[in-house]
């Protein structure tokens, strides 16, 4: 679902590129011996994802949106899909006997990755008059689901032994704990999704846009951190899935690295944790809607394209996301990204945990480069996400876009913040 003209052949080359580099540089930082790992039990071995990323990019470029035959149709039938499984019995089902070599997978791969830049360099993408109406926002799908996959990735070398890690050595900073005052939000209204053909290109599930009334609320101008939620759990509230002790300390297993609980940082937490902290201590988790309200409404009643007005997302400057590092830095560290009602961290140092199921919204219609990209999770259990982590590439920074996660999915890079009536 994309604009016309929207496509500029040597850019999207580039990106597929830099998007193929930064998944060797993942792969890298396991261990050799590692590659059949899944260190997250309901999810697949590494090997699978090393195949996954260029054959869904290939069967949905080139093979499918293009008609271009196939390479090899066991492979791309092993590796085109990867829908984790929910539970242990549909993941045992997805156990193999013996995995392709790397070499093996390779040898494919990089045939696909062949057929992927010759498709970029002279396919004819943008042709109204092809049948397969579907060529030009494949194009650009299979740029973001590889930067989705970066993300996804991390979450499960996060989980690989210590021994079997390669990853780079970061510097932690942890900080005073942040200002507890919420921040009125007065009633007004907030956009949505996006209009078709506004931007050049959005996953189905971002169609179509429309404008809600939000009524008056409160909300945490800073996400909760460790340190708050410390409370919660010696109140005997749930333990988030990085936590542990040793020697009567608290400590944060990082990406990376085991460090002393930094309190500072936002607490990554599953949303019913989330949920469960914010009853406990008098409030509730935000709506889509408020969170659309406080990111990028304004007090004047205009709304931004983010929160710190309608520039490009930078980093540098607005927020802890693009993969400057790995972890999040204490709550706040990016006041130049706080929204126009002076909330922070809305976009990076984590994803914010919504109150509202992931739905479709009203002119939804399954995407054709991939009808079960959202299709397969509304089903009252995925809960929607917004905003960033510090692994979000900048290109995914967008209003409209919407991620989602079960309720219990501990692996997310996602914290949140407490609204009120
Ligand atoms: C949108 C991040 C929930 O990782 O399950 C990747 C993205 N879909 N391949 C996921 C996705 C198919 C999806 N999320
Ligand atoms: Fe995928």
């Amino acid at each position: 679902i994309l604009a016309p003209a929207s496509l500029d052949r040597a850019a999207m080359a580039a990106r597929y590129r830099a998007n193929r580099l930064r998944t060797a540089q993942l792969f890298a930082m396991i261990a050799p011996d590692a590659y059949e790992d899944a260190p997250i039990p309901l999810r697949h071995p590494f090997v699978f994802y090393d195949g996954h990323i260029p054959t869904f990019a290939f069967v949905t470029l080139v093979r499918d949106a293009l008609g271009r035959p196939s390479i090899d149709p066991e492979f791309e039938k092993l590796f085109n899909r990867g829908i984790d499984p929910r539970d242990a019995g549909a993941a045992a089902a997805h156990k193999r006997a013996a995995w392709p070599s790397r070499e093996t997978v390779h040898r494919f791969t990089d045939a696909c990755d062949a057929a992927i830049f010759d498709a970029y360099a002279h396919a004819t993408l943008d042709d109204p008059s092809n049948p397969r109406l579907l060529h030009a926002e494949a194009a650009w799908n299979v740029l973001e689901h590889e930067e989705m996959h970066h993300e996804t990735l991390t979450y499960i070398v996060h989980r690989l032994a210590r021994e079997k890690q390669r990853g780079p050595r970061g510097e932690h900073r942890d900080a005073a704990p942040p200002p507890r005052a919420p921040i009125a939000i007065p009633a007004g209204s907030a956009t949505l999704g996006a209009r078709r053909g506004a931007i050049p290109f959005g996953w189905d599930n971002e169609f179509d846009e429309h404008v809600v009334a939000v009524n008056a609320f409160g909300v945490d101008a800073y996400d909760v951190t460790n340190g708050d939620y410390l409370a919660f759990v010696r109140d005997g509230g749930p333990v988030p899935i990085n936590w542990f002790e040793r020697d009567g300390a608290w400590m944060l297993r990082g990406v990376f690295e085991d460090l002393p609980l930094p309190l500072s940082w936002p607490v990554y937490a599953t949303q019913e944790q989330a949920a469960a902290f914010a009853r406990w201590s008098g409030g509730r988790l935000m709506t889509e809607a408020e969170y659309h309200r406080a990111a990028y409404g304004t007090p004047g009643g205009e709304e931004r394209l983010q929160p710190w007005g309608d520039a490009a997302p930078d980093p540098a400057q607005h927020g802890n996301f693009g993969w400057r590092r790995f972890d999040p830095e204490p709550a706040g560290s990016s006041p130049r990204g706080a929204s126009a009602f002076g909330v922070h961290d809305l976009v990076g140092n984590g994803w914010e945990w919504t109150a509202t199921p992931f739905a479709p919204f009203d002119g939804f219609a399954p995407m054709a480069s991939y009808p079960l990209y959202s299709n397969d999770f509304f089903d009252g259990m995925h809960y929607v996400i917004k905003g960033a982590s510090p692994v979000t590439a900048s290109t995914l920074v967008r209003r409209s876009l919407r991620n989602w996660f079960y309720y219990d999915y501990s692996y997310v890079y996602a914290t949140f913040r407490r609204a009120y009536d």
